[in-house]
């Protein structure tokens, strides 16, 4: 029988942190997870490296449901963003050497296509109308057909994703991970938030029309209240969704927003367990599950996810912005062409740094993304060249309130 002869975590920064397990078995197969954690990489890699790649050893690789069990009920402290990513990575790295040992690409492994590509939406900003509109229209040559708009605020500085590379024909890429000692700080005002955002939506609908899906990230920064005034005051601009609108810990805060609103709401890029979402799928409260394969436990964990969504009509909108790597990435492209319950699939293409690395099959073509046939998940790690790339501590930034520093969501 074929057993995990053994295990790497590596870490590199083509531009940015990514943090990859390469597991490889006793028959020379080798299969890759994603165990990226924005701003708090090497965290995972010493969960990896000294609690669990020891315990691989000698494992099944095929027994993937059992290795998962093994390592979440087996560590006694469950849940987090450091075990679940830790814990994706080995489900992910599993799935790539099994479609490798059946010569299929991971989706046919979850049930088959269920489509012929995942509408993939991409990240236009702007911090004033004239730059959000090149933006937009940069996505549109792209291919995308639905756009993230987000906007600067009148009266405050950088805000969340707005890039700051707005020059005309440069790829809009909204980075906000800084390689600075210490993270940088950013303010906030909701009013004024909360005023300027639907006259963005207007002026957007005007210009571009009402067939484009345009979705909008209000992160994490709203009160319920809040939240259902922006919801009902971006109604009349008919969004896909409105994403994060308030801090996910608190489930019920979306009962709240959902009873006021019509607004498709969207939450999730934090979580990583299914109980994050108990509440809001049981009671319908959101249309839209955000997770990560990479810091929810894997393909494993999120088609379990997703499956119990799909009982309640709640449908999937990963989370793939480029500090998910092209790996992670990957492997939710075989869920997304897999699952019934499909909604949409965030992607923001990687530098050409990164894509050097981290060799993908996958395709972006009239708006859809395909994951391509090669077995597994058809990434490819160039351990060579990612040793060029040393690794560079960045951080997220904070938020402060404008008005007196007080510390806010970011
Ligand atoms: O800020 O992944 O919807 N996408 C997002 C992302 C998150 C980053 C944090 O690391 O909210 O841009
Ligand atoms: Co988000």
């Amino acid at each position: 029988m074929s057993v995990i002869e053994h295990a790497e975590v590596f870490f590199t920064s083509p531009g940015r942190n990514f943090v990859t397990l390469k597991i490889t078995t006793s028959d020379g197969v080798t299969g890759l997870g994603d165990a990226t954690l924005n701003g708090r990489e090497l965290s995972v890699v010493a969960y990896l490296q000294e609690h669990i790649v020891p315990l691989l050893i000698g494992r099944d690789p095929q027994a993937i449901e059992d290795t998962w069990q093994y390592l979440y009920r087996g560590a006694y402290w469950r849940r987090g963003p450091v075990t679940m990513a830790a814990i994706a990575a080995v489900d992910v790295a599993l799935w790539d050497i099994l479609g490798k040992v059946t010569g299929q690409p991971v989706y046919q492994l979850l049930g088959g296509a269920s489509r012929t590509g995942a509408l993939a939406y991409g990240h236009a900003s702007g911090s004033d109308l004239p730059s959000l509109f090149a933006s937009i229209q940069n996505h549109l040559d792209q291919g995308f057909k639905a756009i993230r708009v987000q906007t600067g605020v009148p009266g405050l500085g950088q805000v969340y994703g707005v890039a700051t590379n707005q020059k005309p024909g440069e790829r809009y890429d909204y980075e906000p991970a800084k390689r600075t000692s210490v993270p940088t700080e950013e303010q906030w005002d909701s009013r004024a938030y909360l005023r300027h955002i639907p006259t963005i939506f207007a002026a957007v609908r005007e210009e571009f029309g009402y067939d484009l899906p345009l979705l909008h990230d209000g992160h994490h920064r709203l009160t319920p209240n809040e939240a259902a005034i922006l919801g009902k005051s971006l109604e009349p601009y008919d969004l896909f969704w409105l994403e994060d609108c308030t801090p996910g810990e608190n489930q019920e805060a979306l009962r709240r927003v959902r009873a006021q609103t019509t607004t498709p709401l969207a939450i999730g890029e934090v979580f990583n367990t299914v109980f994050d979402y108990q509440t809001l799928i049981t009671e319908q409260l959101i249309d839209y599950v955000r997770s990560a394969v990479t810091h929810t436990g894997g393909i494993s964990a999120l088609k379990k996810i997703i499956d119990f969504a799909a009982i309640y009509q709640i449908k999937s909108g990963f989370h793939g912005p480029t500090d998910i790597s092209p790996v992670g990435q990957a492997a939710a492209l075989h869920l997304d062409l897999a699952i019934h319950n499909f909604g949409i699939q965030e992607y923001m293409k990687h530098s050409e740094d990164t894509l050097s690395v981290f060799q993908t099959s996958y395709t972006f073509e009239n708006g859809l993304l395909h994951p391509g046939n090669n077995p597994g998940l058809g990434v490819e790690y160039d351990e060579a060249l990612a040793a060029t790339f040393d690794y560079t501590p960045a951080y997220l930034p904070v938020n402060r309130l404008q008005r007196d520093g007080t510390m806010h969501d970011w």
